[in-house]
């Protein structure tokens, strides 16, 4: 497992998943609702990405960050665990259903890297992929401004 990264598997597997979001209702409520996922800009630039893993996609597909900045990945899963990395670089990140995966990268230039599935998770694997834009500073917009 790579330095900085950590895993909250809390108490959701001992105690019938009442911690960690439920793999069944992501999509409906919570912090991994759709209109919470991708970039979020924090205070002071930090920025922050929440995602899914589900077979067989990452949603969203394709995330935007500035280069230079700390992303803080905010990582679940709907179903089996997955294996994201960051191809190209030694950045990856584990996806389990009932906790959240945290890790927090820099990318130091712009540059686009694909994003496959490292675990296998069943059938379409192979075809499970994700992308990630790394832009130049100036030219990273979030979509979304966290409330503050
Ligand atoms: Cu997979």
């Amino acid at each position: 497992m790579p330095a900085g990264q950590r895993v909250s598997l809390s108490v959701w597997h001992l105690f019938g998943g009442s911690n960690g979001p439920d793999p069944v209702t992501l999509h409906l409520r919570g912090e991994f609702v759709e209109s919470n996922l991708g970039a979020t800009e924090g205070p002071a630039g930090s920025v922050t990405v929440r995602m899914i893993a589900q077979q067989f996609v990452f949603v969203p597909q394709c995330i935007v960050v500035p280069a230079g900045v700390p992303i803080t990945f905010r990582i679940t899963s709907a179903d089996a665990v997955h294996q994201l990395s960051f191809l190209g670089t030694n950045y990856g990140l584990k996806a389990v259903p009932g906790a959240v995966t945290e890790a927090t990268f820099t990318f130091a230039k712009a540059g686009e890297f694909k994003i496959p599935c490292q675990e296998f998770c069943g059938a379409g694997h192979y075809a499970m992929r994700g992308h990630l834009d790394v832009v130049p500073r100036g030219q990273f917009a979030s979509p979304r401004k966290a409330d503050l």
